[in-house]
């Protein structure tokens, strides 16, 4: 038995590090490294059972090519020289007839590593292939924020115990961010006050004082009438205003149409209770707010950041110690990815085409070059993306020559013509820089990859060769780019670096008060902030919300058992006055559904849910699941997906 340093790959903002036990060259357990100060000795349940898809005899272990029909799971063994062959040369007949922009790649989070995850961006950029606009997750907050906060960072999760009013503002806490939890209880012990905004009263409620339910995509609004009822009450921190913010005065005009006696109805709160909260918010003396993205993957995701972003700005919440927002923009870029991402090689004016919209990109709507060959890696776009009976449609296109790089047998690699085997993060060579927290870890691999696994670094590189373009990594392999990206850094000290090269995690503190990264070094309110339009949907009654599941990460942990059984089947929340109505009864089974598809699901009636919508917990595997009835329509802001802006009809199965 021996144990080696790792860190965790997933697209979450914990970035646990990791020890890894192995017993004879295989991976025995995972926990948690107490090294890393913030993630310590604890990790979840889907790391910890993580074992069980790295040993699974499910997995795939060579290339495959496809024998039966698309989508029926039939394949046959091959060797890598024979897979990279047939896809240079299927490649080569479709650049000479369409150009390269006919071939697509789709690839999103599933390795969150600097090289692994980033390299495709290279490969494909030499290629000359069609541009995938990655905005499937928090872009519409990101830009949101951007605009009024330009390239600022928030605080660090450890900055909020010094918090007196923490607003979990839609965000699943024991999924998402698991190790705030015990921090907010020591600020609950010391007195903080918590209160969680969500559309349900999600399992963060238990580490809450109290549960705010809004109806979806109205937090632009509540957002607007928290900052009229400050103005009003005179708790806004006039001083920081005009020293550290332009355009006050003119968003404080816009304000008297946010009144609660005109918003309550589009937030589903009475006048007092709006007023309450925003109250609560104006006197606490560093009041903190933990964002999610939930909110943000709406029609008005951008409008509502930046209106949820003037309310620290409001009452000078950044000039006190715990005071601010968490979970927007918490890591500053530590390393420069652009010997990975190579953006040199990349044609602004070439085609591209928005990860949303995958579906109608492959049905010819939108793109001038017919989309004829689709390259999947660390995605699983069947199941993760909007408009899925579109997309289904279109992998199972006859004339669409897809590759797909996977672990296991997937819902998108069912339909490849090609299917690569890939490894675990414990196969790997990479750098991770986690999202929630200033941190950064080299590793290197606890164990042989399986069989003939290969890298994506490994196969970009492979298929550059075959396809005679220079490569786009200057010939290094994946640990010398790793060790590249640590040298080259231009934030991280010499001590810092020695640190980092040794494979130690080695996590940053925040600053206090944090800079305000803009220009001309303001917050910005001045662009008249709307924070709210009516929804995207169409004639259906009840909105449609995705949220996160505890034991899962979208599709990922799939291929674990233990936590498919923990999770549980297929089901949808709502309101239990809304099920009355409807005669459905927890247990009962549901029709969901609307333009776009049909799901048919559990109800479930354990948990507070605001009138008139319906929560689905987590990504499942199969046809008909949550995202047939989700539209690849785009936010306002940053072209993003709009997830959680649908409406459905509800009724018995
Ligand atoms: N266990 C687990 N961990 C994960 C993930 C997972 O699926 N499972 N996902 C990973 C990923 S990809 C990401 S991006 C991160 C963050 O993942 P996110 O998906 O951003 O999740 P959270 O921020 O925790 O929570 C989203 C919350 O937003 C709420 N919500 C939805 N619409 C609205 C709305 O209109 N208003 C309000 N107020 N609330 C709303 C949902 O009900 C949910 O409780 O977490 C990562 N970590
Ligand atoms: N209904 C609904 N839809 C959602 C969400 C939701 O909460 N509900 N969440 C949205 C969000 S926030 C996000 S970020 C996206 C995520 O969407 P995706 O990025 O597609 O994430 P996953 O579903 O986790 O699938 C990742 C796949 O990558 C594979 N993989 C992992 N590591 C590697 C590797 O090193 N190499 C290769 N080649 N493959 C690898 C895994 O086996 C897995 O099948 O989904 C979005 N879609
Ligand atoms: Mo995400």
């Amino acid at each position: 038995m021996s144990t080696c340093r790792s860190a965790c790959p997933y697209d979450c903002p914990e970035g646990c590090s990791l020890l890894v036990e192995t017993e004879g060259g295989a991976v025995a357990a995972i926990t948690g490294d107490p090294a890393n100060p913030y993630t310590g000795g604890w990790v979840c349940a889907k790391l910890r059972n993580l074992p069980q898809a790295i040993n699974s005899p499910q997995r795939i272990l060579t290339p495959l090519r496809r024998t039966g029909a698309k989508g029926s799971g039939a394949f046959e063994p091959i060797s890598w020289d024979q897979a990279i062959e047939e896809i240079s040369a299927r490649w080569k007949a479709l650049i000479a007839r369409y150009g390269p922009e006919t071939i697509l790649p789709y690839s999103y989070a599933g390795t969150m590593g600097a090289v692994q995850r980033n390299c495709g961006e290279g490969f494909f950029h030499a290629l000359g292939a069609s541009r995938l606009k990655r905005t499937l997750c928090s872009s519409g907050k990101s830009a949101g924020w951007e605009n009024v906060m330009g390239r600022s960072c928030d605080l660090s999760p450890w900055d909020v115990e010094h918090s007196d009013l923490i607003l979990l503002w839609s965000t699943n806490v024991p999924a998402t961010r698991a190790h705030l939890a015990p921090i907010l209880r020591k600020a609950r012990a010391n007195g903080a006050k918590i209160i969680l905004i969500d559309v349900y009263a999600n399992p963060s409620a238990q580490l809450a004082d109290q549960t705010f339910l809004v109806q979806p995509g109205s937090d632009g609004a509540l957002a607007l009438s928290m900052l009229q009822v400050l103005d009003q009450e005179g708790l806004t921190d006039g001083a920081w205003l005009s020293q550290h913010a332009a355009g006050w005065e003119e968003l404080r005009a816009t304000l008297e149409r946010w009144r609660p006696e005109e918003t309550h109805c589009l937030i589903g709160q009475t006048p007092d209770a709006i007023r309450a909260l925003a109250l609560a918010y104006g006197r606490a003396k560093a009041p903190c707010i933990v964002l999610g993205s939930g909110f943000s993957r709406s029609g008005n995701g951008g409008e509502a950041t930046r209106a949820i972003a003037a309310l620290p700005a409001a009452v000078g919440a950044w000039a006190k110690r715990g005071g601010g927002t968490y979970g927007v923009c918490s890591s500053p870029d530590l390393i420069d990815k652009s010997p990975v991402k190579r953006p040199d090689l990349a044609r602004p004016e070439g085609q591209a085409v928005n990860i949303n919209q995958l579906g109608p990109a492959l049905a010819g709507q939108g793109v001038k070059t017919p989309i004829h060959s689709l390259y999947v890696y660390h995605a699983n776009p069947a199941a993760v993306t909007s408009h899925q009976n579109a997309v289904l449609r279109g992998l199972a296109r006859e004339d669409l020559f897809t590759v797909v790089h996977e672990r296991y047998m997937t819902d998108t690699a069912k339909y490849a013509d090609i299917v690569l085997p890939a490894p675990y993060m414990v196969e790997t060579d990479d750098l991770y820089t986690p999202y929630g927290y200033r941190q950064i870890q080299l590793v290197t691999p606890a164990v042989q990859a399986p069989g003939e696994v290969k890298s994506n670094f490994e196969v970009f590189t492979l298929l550059a060769a075959a396809l005679a373009l220079e490569n786009p990594f200057g010939g290094l392999t994946a640990r010398a780019m790793c060790r590249r990206l640590v040298e080259e850094s231009a934030v991280l000290t010499q001590a810092e670096k020695a640190r980092v090269l040794s494979g130690e995690p080695v996590v940053l503190d925040t600053p206090f008060p944090l800079p305000i990264e803009t220009a001309d070094g303001k917050v910005h309110l001045a662009d008249p902030i709307i924070g709210w339009y009516p929804p995207h949907g169409g004639p259906e009654p009840f909105r449609l919300v995705c949220a996160p599941a505890v034991h899962t990460l979208n599709s990922s942990f799939n291929d674990v058992p233990a936590l498919q059984a923990l999770r549980g089947e297929m089901a949808v929340r709502m309101n239990a006055g809304d099920a009355a109505r409807l005669g459905l009864a927890q247990g009962d089974r549901a029709v969901v559904s609307n333009d776009l598809g049909e799901m048919t699901c559990a109800v479930r009636l354990d948990r507070a849910v605001s009138p008139m919508t319906v929560v689905a917990e987590g990504v499942f595997p199969g046809r008909n699941t949550v995202n047939c009835l989700t539209h690849p329509r785009l936010s306002d802001w940053g072209e993003a997906t709009t997830l959680n802006d649908n409406t459905v009809w509800v009724g018995k199965a």
